[in-house]
């Protein structure tokens, strides 16, 4: 080799390896999420980011896609699984066909009120949810709320178990839920989020179940106007991660992410109880027919065949259900 060839090819690897340990220190991530810009987990997501950037000084950076813009939440936690996408914040519904452990939190009545679901999940129920998650690629950095989902319909309100017979209901994708509409001798209906609205409108489903903010950011409110207090799932959600992208951080490093994560959760959480009001105070005004259900017995009960299948399925499972229901 000349020795202008040696100096080049010098040249060369020294600009390889430069741009090697760059892209060893520098991480772009890229984050999913589903809702609209002013929601709470929007917000909070967004936070999550800046913080991320200002903790590592720039060394760590999220890109946030909001409004499901990335696709529907079953691709979206597949990608966060295998690497396509670093981040998500997802609701444990879906999650629940990937993660058995993960799946618990979808039994309906499992947590009697949002204190109880926060009490399972930061102690050793939530060690066991996670660690089931992270053996399928995805790390909690955090949790999020999602309050209750009720029940609500184009048709009657809901007050009794066979005020469901014959409806078609919009679940997520999880036979859990399918099976919940089964036992009340429903019509289940599998859907992507982002199809609900148009669904109700045009008669394809006559309900759904969400939360309040999520019946009101959708707009669903507008079109099925029935909303029952069935508060049949307390769904928590994750800030989650890569599990190969977190195991190849430096130990300052998964600090200082799970730190920003949880931080965007304290925000999440004030947020959420905010929203919950308004949005219910919203739809109220907006005309929507709300009817409480005082006494749930008739529902709970008629869960049973959802609570045999999940046990069946996952006979290894049952201390956790058992720790769940023994901290109510
Ligand atoms: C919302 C939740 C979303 C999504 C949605 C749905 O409450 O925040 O992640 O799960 O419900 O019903 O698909």
């Amino acid at each position: 080799m000349s020795n202008l060839g040696r100096a080049l090819s010098f040249a060369a690897a020294t600009a390889l390896l430069a741009g090697l340990s760059l892209s060893a220190q520098a991480a772009e991530w890229r984050g999913w999420n589903i809702h609209k810009p002013d929601y709470p987990n929007t917000v909070a997501m967004d936070k999550f980011a800046e913080l991320l950037a200002e903790k590592s000084g720039g060394k760590i950076t999220l890109k946030m896609f909001h409004s499901g813009t990335l696709g529907t939440q079953p691709d979206a936690i597949e990608q966060v699984r295998i690497g396509g996408l670093e981040i998500g914040n997802f609701n444990l519904g879906p999650i629940g066909p990937v993660a058995p452990e993960a799946n618990v939190v979808s039994l309906p009545f499992i947590f009697s009120n949002m204190e109880h679901m926060h009490r399972a999940l930061d102690g050793e129920a939530g060690d066991q949810i996670s660690a089931g998650m992270a053996k399928k690629g995805l790390v909690a950095l955090a949790w999020y709320d999602s309050g209750a989902r009720s029940f609500y319909n184009t048709k009657q309100p809901i007050t009794q178990p066979s005020d469901v017979a014959g409806m078609k209901v919009r679940v997520m994708n999880n036979d859990l839920y399918s099976g919940m509409i089964d036992a009340l001798g429903g019509n289940p209906s599998p859907m992507a989020f982002s199809e609900v609205y148009q669904s109700l409108k045009t008669g394809v489903v006559d309900g759904a179940e969400n939360n309040w903010p999520s019946y009101e950011s959708t707009g669903h409110f507008e079109v099925a106007g029935y909303y029952s207090l069935s508060q049949h799932l307390i769904i928590p959600e994750c800030v989650c991660i890569n599990a190969s992208v977190y195991d190849g951080l430096s130990d300052a490093d998964k600090a200082l992410v799970k730190e920003a994560a949880r931080e965007s959760a304290t925000l999440q959480r004030q947020l959420w109880a905010e929203r919950a009001k308004a949005s219910q105070a919203k739809v109220m005004e907006a005309g929507v027919k709300f009817n409480d259900i005082p006494d749930k017995g008739a529902f709970q009960a008629a869960m049973q065949p959802v609570y045999d299948k999940y046990l069946g399925d996952n006979p290894d499972l049952k201390p956790l259900v058992e720790l769940i229901q023994s901290m109510k």
